[in-house]
């Protein structure tokens, strides 16, 4: 269950955790006229730090201008600074972050455009998101029966909130068989991605990707795996996945900011490789938590100190 934090940050105010609250006419609740992001803070020793904070605002601004969010009111440095204040004002040392931005209340019907726009930042804790073991023992996954949002339908390449419908149904359908997760197509057969992951595929030292024309989201974990990948001179291409090379493979793992790099041990109970955590996924996540971690250099500056006292001349 979710623990919550003291504060969430509304419209440039850190408001109570219990009075973060919208009416149930808000735009929102109809019409799912929302965006969001999900960001870690890990704990480095020099203090709470967050992962790539830069590139999740930019995520955000972007899903923003899809939807004609136009006038949000905050700057990506205004909403950079409310972010690490939060962090710092709950006294977090890591830490998941939600900003949330949201068509208010005021008209009914389709358009939004009438409508307030509400942004909300809030933070709590949260573990690991496939199950304790899931990094090291890897997670029994399914195809879903549910293709991933199709081309011009719902943008996929914006995170909002009403692409988890179709998230959600892949996910209770995977749970309800006993997975943990499920892994879409696209409308045309070809591997897209978990409810809430990136998926890799290892076959013969080289890793395979689909790229975001499969309708999946830009993640930035991903973006990270490409960028380690390249470093560790792992060959890594960015292409079409056919279902079957999941069943062939001798690796498959997720990536995402709550998933971070999660191995896949069996899709459809047909075991992937060994039937267990793979050497480039491990290699990986070995790459991945040094740094986030802060046990090794920051080197593609990945990482945003929170500042551990308020800097002079915030209000
Ligand atoms: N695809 C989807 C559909 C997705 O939701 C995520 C993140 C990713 C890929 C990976 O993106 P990134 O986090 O930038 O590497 N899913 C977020 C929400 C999970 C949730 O259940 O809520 C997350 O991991 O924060």
């Amino acid at each position: 269950m979710l623990t919550p934090t003291e504060k969430i940050w509304h419209n440039g105010r850190f408001i109570p955790w219990e009075q973060a609250t919208i009416h149930v006419l808000s735009h929102v609740v109809s019409y799912g006229s929302s965006i969001f992001e999900g960001i870690r803070c890990y704990a480095t020793p020099s203090g709470p730090a967050v992962f790539r904070l830069r590139e999740h605002i930019r995520r955000m601004l972007d899903s923003a201008k899809i939807y004609r969010m136009e006038n949000l009111g905050y700057s990506g440095d205004e909403l950079a600074e409310a972010m690490l204040e939060l962090v710092r004002v709950n006294r977090m040392d890591s830490c998941y972050i939600r900003p949330i931005i949201i068509r208010g209340y005021g008209e009914m019907g389709v358009n939004p455009l009438k409508n307030p726009i509400d942004v909300y930042i809030a933070c709590w804790n949260w573990g690991k998101y496939l199950g304790d073991e899931a990094l090291s023992e890897g997670v029994d996954v399914c195809i879903s029966s549910w293709n991933r949002i199709a081309p011009n339908t719902l943008p996929a390449l914006a995170k909002a909130g009403a692409n988890y419908m179709n998230s959600q149904l892949m996910k209770m359908e995977a749970l309800a068989n006993g997975y943990s997760e499920g892994i879409a197509l696209d409308t045309s057969g070809y591997v897209s991605e978990g409810s809430g992951e990136n998926i890799f595929v290892v076959r013969d030292g080289r890793i395979h990707t689909p790229p975001l024309g499969n309708s999946v989201l830009p993640g930035i974990t991903r973006d990270s795996i490409l960028t380690l990948a390249r470093e560790l001179d792992i060959p890594l291409v960015e292409t079409i996945v056919p279902r079957e090379m999941l069943y062939i493979a001798d690796e498959v793992f997720f990536s995402g900011t709550a998933a971070e790099i999660t191995p896949i041990r069996s899709i459809d109970r047909i075991p992937v490789g060994k039937g267990r955590r793979g050497p480039i996924a491990e290699r990986l996540q070995k790459e991945f938590f040094a740094i986030v971690n802060g046990t090794r250099p920051d080197r593609f500056r990945w990482l945003t100190a929170v500042p551990v006292a308020q800097p002079a001349g915030v209000k």
